[in-house]
C-alpha cells in the first residue's frame, strides 16, 4: 500500500473488516486451512482466540470472528516457514539488520536452534541435547536469583503453572511478565482498593447497566469483540461515554458484520454519545473534577431536603476513607483540574450529571489509564468514582479492566507472580514437598535492570518479545550478550531471539490453533478471560512442523534436566495435562473439580469477592484511596509541555507488525507518524504532513539525547498538549526509570517531549 493519509469517515468494522479478514487469510494460509481455523475459534470444541481477552458469550454459537482475531489466527497458521535452511543462509548479525517486521514474516519456526558463535548462525539441535545442556548450565549457577523467568500472556494455565513450579523448585521468584507492562496497576490498585486484583463485572452485566464509561482504551482495534457488547448496550438505549485523548472510531460507531441491514445500508450503530478528549495523563484531574461536582451536587440536594446523589448507605457500611477523599477533592482548585485535564468546567459538570443520573455504571479501561507513572492511582480514582455511588458488587455495575494478552489474567492466577503470598507458598510446599523461596523476585523493570547491571546470568522467555517490548532499547540491547544463557520458547522469530548471549537457544512451540498430541492422546489447555471465566482451548490444525513441542512439554523437559524427577514426575505431567490441572486444583482451591468443570461448555467462573461485596482488604472495607498531589507532580501535563503516548496501530499485535496501515485513524502504508491536534500544530507552527523531530525531555525538563527524527505530522481530532506515535519503534524514548513506583509499570503513555520542525 502506498503511503497516504486519508481520514476514515465510516463506522468501525463493516465491509472494511470483512475485506481485511479475507486478505489476511489469502496472504498467509491456504483458504481451506484458514476457514477450518476460523470456524473453530471460540467454540466449545475449538481454540480460544489468541487475539484478546474479551469473553465470548457462551463459547458456543455464532460465527463471532473479528478482524483482528482473524489476523492473529492467520499470522500463527501461516504457510510460511523459518526453517533450518533459512538459518543456514542468514547470520544473526545480518538478521539484526532486518526490519523487525520482516523477521516474523519469515513464518513459523520449525526446529530447535542453538546459536553457534563461530559462524554467527543459529543451527538445529536435538531437543534432548538442548535440554541437557541448559539443565547443566542452570545447575552451575550458585544463586538461583541470577535467572529471570519471563512469561508472555498467551501461555496457557497448564504451561504457566508448570513454569512457576519449575522456577520455584529451582529457587527463585524472578517472574518478570508482560502483565508488569500492562495491568500491574490493576493488580496492585484494585487489590488495595477492593481486595481483588481483577475486574468485578461479568458479560451479563452489560445487559443491565445504564451507563458504560470507556476510558483509555481502543476497542475497535484491541478488543473488537467488545464492540458487539457495546452495540447491544447502545441499542438498548443505555449510554456510552468515551474519555480518550484521541477520537477513536471504535468508540463512536460500529457496523456489525453479522447484521445484514447494517452491512447493506452501511449504517452503523452509534456508540458513545459523549466524548471527552482528555489530555494524556489528565485523567486523575478529570476524575477529581467529576467527584467534586458529584459531592457538591449531593450536598446541595441534601441541604434542599431532597434525596442525595451518592449511595450513602453503601459508603457508610462498606467503605473507608470518604472524609479524606471529600477533603482532597473539594480542595482541588478548578484551575488545576481544567489545566491538567484540558476539559472545561462546563463539560466536567455535564459528565458528572450523566454519571449522577445513571443507576448502574460500568467503567472499562485500558492502557491509557495504566501506563503512567501514576498508573495505580489512576485506577484507584476510577474505583473511587464507582464507590461513591455503590457501583461495585451489584448487577449491571462495576470495574472492567480490558486485559491484554488472551491469558495474561490466567497466568497470574496460577502463580506467575514475583510476589507470592504465603498461601501459595504453603500450598506448593504441601503438594510438592519442597520449600519454595519466600524472597520477592524481579518484575519486568527489575529484571531488565538486573540484566543491564550484570546481576543476572540467564533469561528464559516463555513467549513474547521481552527486549523489544520493554523501555530503553538503546541501553538494553547491547547488554544481552553479557548473559551466560538465553532460552526462548516461540512461534516466530523476533528481535529478542537475535540478542544472543554466550549460550542461546530458540525452541519452536505449538500454537493455540494446533493439535497437541501427547502419548497418543490429544490434549487441551485452559485459559481465563478478562471476566474470570476459565475455559478450554483445543487446537484443530496440523502443526507447522513435526518437530514442534508444546510449551508444557518443553518446560517439563527443561525442569527434568535441571531438577530431576524425585519430587515431580515431569514426564507424566507432560503426557497428560489432566494431571497438571489436578495439581493446580490442589494449590489453588478456587479451581476445585477443575477437570470436570473445564469440560463443560463455557467453562466456569472463578469467585470474585469484591463482586459479592466481600472486601478482602486490610481494613475489611472498600477503600477510597486519596491521591492528593496533582499539579505539583511534574508528570502531569504542565502549562508548556507536550506529553507523548505510544499506542498500537490497527495492523499490529504488540511488537508484531502485521501491516503498515492504521485504517481507523486514516494512516496507510506508514508508521513514522506523529498525531497532534490542530491547536498544538498551530502553537508550534507546523502543518499537516510536515516532518518533525521529537526529543524526549529529562526529569529536569532539559533535552535528552533520545529522539525520533522525521516523523510525519498527522493533524488529528484529539486533545492538545498531547502527541501520539506507535510502539515499539518509540521504545528508546523512555528510560528504565520512568515507571510507576507502586506497580512498576513503565510510563509508556507519559513521555514529556519537545517537537522540532525539520528543515
Ligand atoms: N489487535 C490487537 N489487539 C490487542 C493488542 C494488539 O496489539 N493488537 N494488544 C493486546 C494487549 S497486550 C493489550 S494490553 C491491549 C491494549 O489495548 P488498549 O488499552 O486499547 O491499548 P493502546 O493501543 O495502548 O491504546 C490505548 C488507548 O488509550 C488512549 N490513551 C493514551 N493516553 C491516554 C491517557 O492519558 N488517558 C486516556 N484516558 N487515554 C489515553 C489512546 O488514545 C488509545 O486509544 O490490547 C490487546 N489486544
Ligand atoms: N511503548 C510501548 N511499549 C509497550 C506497550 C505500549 O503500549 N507502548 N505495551 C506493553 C504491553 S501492554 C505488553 S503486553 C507488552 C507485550 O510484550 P510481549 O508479550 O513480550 O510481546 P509480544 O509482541 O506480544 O510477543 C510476540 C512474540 O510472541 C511469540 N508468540 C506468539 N504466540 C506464541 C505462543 O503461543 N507461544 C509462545 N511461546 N510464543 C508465542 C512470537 O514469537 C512473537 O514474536 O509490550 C509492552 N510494551
Ligand atoms: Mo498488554
Amino acid at each position: 500500500m502506498t503511503a497516504k493519509i486519508k481520514p476514515y469517515n465510516g463506522a468501525a468494522a463493516g465491509w472494511g473488516a470483512v475485506r481485511a479478514v479475507v486478505s489476511s487469510i489469502r496472504h498467509e494460509m491456504d483458504v481451506q486451512h484458514g476457514l477450518i481455523a476460523l470456524f473453530h475459534m471460540n467454540k466449545v470444541d475449538g481454540f480460544d482466540c489468541p487475539g484478546c481477552a474479551w469473553p465470548d458469550p457462551k463459547h458456543t454459537s455464532s460465527f463471532d470472528v473479528c478482524e483482528n482475531g482473524a489476523k492473529a489466527v492467520s499470522w500463527e497458521a501461516t504457510e510460511k516457514r523459518a526453517d533450518a535452511e533459512f538459518f543456514e543462509t542468514n547470520t544473526v548479525s545480518e538478521l539484526l539488520g532486518w526490519e523487525p517486521r520482516a523477521l516474523e514474516q519469515t513464518g513459523r519456526l520449525t526446529t530447535p536452534l542453538k546459536y553457534e558463535p563461530s559462524t554467527d548462525k543459529y543451527l538445529p539441535i536435538e531437543w534432548e541435547v538442548a535440554f541437557a545442556e541448559i539443565g547443566q548450565k542452570l545447575q552451575s549457577f550458585n544463586d538461583p536469583d541470577v535467572v529471570e523467568f519471563y512469561t508472555s500472556g498467551r501461555t496457557s494455565n497448564e504451561a504457566a503453572f508448570l513454569y512457576q513450579l519449575f522456577a520455584r523448585m529451582y529457587g527463585t521468584n524472578n517472574f518478570p511478565d508482560c502483565s508488569n507492562m500492562c495491568h500491574e496497576p490493576t493488580s496492585v490498585g484494585l487489590m488495595e482498593s477492593i481486595g481483588v486484583g481483577k475486574g468485578t463485572v461479568k458479560l451479563e452485566d452489560f445487559d443491565h447497566c445504564d451507563l458504560v464509561i470507556c476510558i483509555g482504551h481502543n476497542p475497535g482495534t484491541n478488543h473488537p469483540r467488545m464492540l458487539t457488547s457495546l452495540r447491544e448496550v447502545a441499542l438498548r438505549g443505555a449510554k456510552i461515554i468515551a474519555i480518550n485523548p484521541m477520537q477513536e472510531v471504535g468508540l463512536t460507531s460500529f457496523i456489525a458484520p453479522q447484521n445484514p441491514y447494517e452491512m447493506l445500508t452501511d449504517k452503523g450503530t452509534h456508540l458513545a454519545s459523549e466524548y471527552y478528549h482528555v489530555r494524556v495523563g489528565g485523567d486523575i484531574a478529570l476524575m477529581k473534577g467529576v467527584m467534586r461536582c458529584l459531592i457538591e451536587l449531593h450536598e446541595k440536594s441534601l441541604s434542599q431536603g431532597k434525596e442525595g446523589i451518592l449511595d450513602i448507605e453503601f459508603v457508610q457500611n462498606h467503605t473507608k476513607g470518604y472524609r479524606e477523599l471529600r477533603t482532597d477533592v473539594l480542595n482541588t482548585a478548578w484551575e488545576h483540574i481544567i489545566e491538567s485535564s484540558g476539559i472545561s468546567q462546563e463539560d466536567i459538570h455535564h459528565l458528572a450529571a450523566s454519571y449522577a443520573s445513571a443507576k448502574k455504571t460500568i467503567i472499562c479501561y485500558g492502557m491509557g489509564i495504566t501506563q503512567h507513572e501514576h498508573g495505580t492511582q489512576n485506577v484507584q480514582q476510577l474505583v473511587n468514582l464507582l464507590l461513591l455511588k455503590g457501583n461495585i458488587g451489584r448487577e449491571g455495575a462495576g470495574i472492567c479492566p480490558l486485559r491484554g494478552h488472551s491469558n495474561v489474567q490466567g497466568d497470574r492466577t496460577v502463580g506467575i507472580t514475583e510476589k507470592p503470598n504465603s498461601e501459595l507458598l504453603h500450598n506448593l510446599n504441601k503438594r510438592f514437598g519442597f520449600i519454595p523461596p519466600k524472597k520477592f523476585g524481579h518484575s519486568a523493570v527489575e529484571s531488565m535492570k538486573a540484566i543491564c547491571s550484570g546481576k543476572s546470568n540467564a533469561l528464559i522467555c516463555l513467549g513474547g518479545n521481552f527486549a523489544a517490548a520493554m523501555p530503553d532499547s538503546t541501553t538494553t540491547y547491547p547488554m544481552f550478550k553479557e548473559l551466560e544463557l538465553t532460552v526462548h520458547l516461540a512461534t516466530k522469530l523476533n528481535t529478542s531471539h537475535l540478542l544472543v548471549s554466550k549460550n542461546s537457544y530458540v525452541f519452536p512451540v505449538l500454537g493455540r490453533t494446533e493439535k497437541d498430541l501427547q502419548n497418543g492422546n490429544y490434549q487441551f489447555v485452559s485459559v481465563e478471560d478478562s471476566m474470570s471465566v476459565v475455559h478450554s482451548s483445543c487446537g484443530v490444525l496440523t502443526p507447522a512442523s513435526e518437530n514442534l513441542k508444546s510449551e508444557c512439554e518443553i518446560i517439563a523437559g527443561l525442569a527434568k534436566a535441571t531438577l530431576g524427577q524425585e519430587k515431580v514426575n515431569w514426564d507424566e505431567l507432560k503426557s497428560n495435562y489432566d494431571l497438571i490441572r489436578d495439581h493446580i486444583e490442589k494449590v489453588f482451591p478456587d479451581f476445585s473439580h477443575y477437570n470436570e468443570r473445564v469440560r463443560k461448555p463455557g467453562g466456569f467462573t472463578l469467585t470474585n469477592s469484591a463482586s459479592e461485596r466481600r472486601w478482602l482488604t486490610a481494613s475489611g472495607r472498600a477503600n477510597f484511596v486519596t491521591f492528593p498531589s496533582l499539579l505539583e507532580d511534574p508528570k502531569i501535563p504542565s502549562k508548556k509541555g507536550i506529553i507523548l503516548a505510544t499506542v498500537r496501530s490497527h495492523d499490529q499485535y504488540n511488537t508484531t507488525i502485521y501491516g503498515m496501515d492504521d485504517r481507523y485513524r486514516g494512516v496507510y502504508g506508514q508508521r513514522d507518524v506523529l498525531f497532534i491536534s490542530e491547536e498544538t500544530a498551530r502553537s508550534i507552527s507546523v502543518n499537516d504532513g510536515e516532518r518533525v523531530n521529537i526529543i524526549a525531555l529529562k526529569p529536569d525538563g532539559t533535552r535528552s539525547d533520545r529522539r525520533m527524527n522525521q516523523l510525519k505530522v498527522v493533524i488529528y481530532k484529539m486533545a492538545d498538549k498531547t502527541a501520539v506515535t506507535y510502539f515499539p519503534e518509540s521504545n528508546h524514548m523512555i528510560t528504565l526509570d520512568q515507571y510507576d513506583k507502586k506497580s512498576g509499570i513503565p510510563a509508556y503513555k507519559n513521555i514529556p517531549i519537545e517537537i522540532e520542525i525539520c528543515n
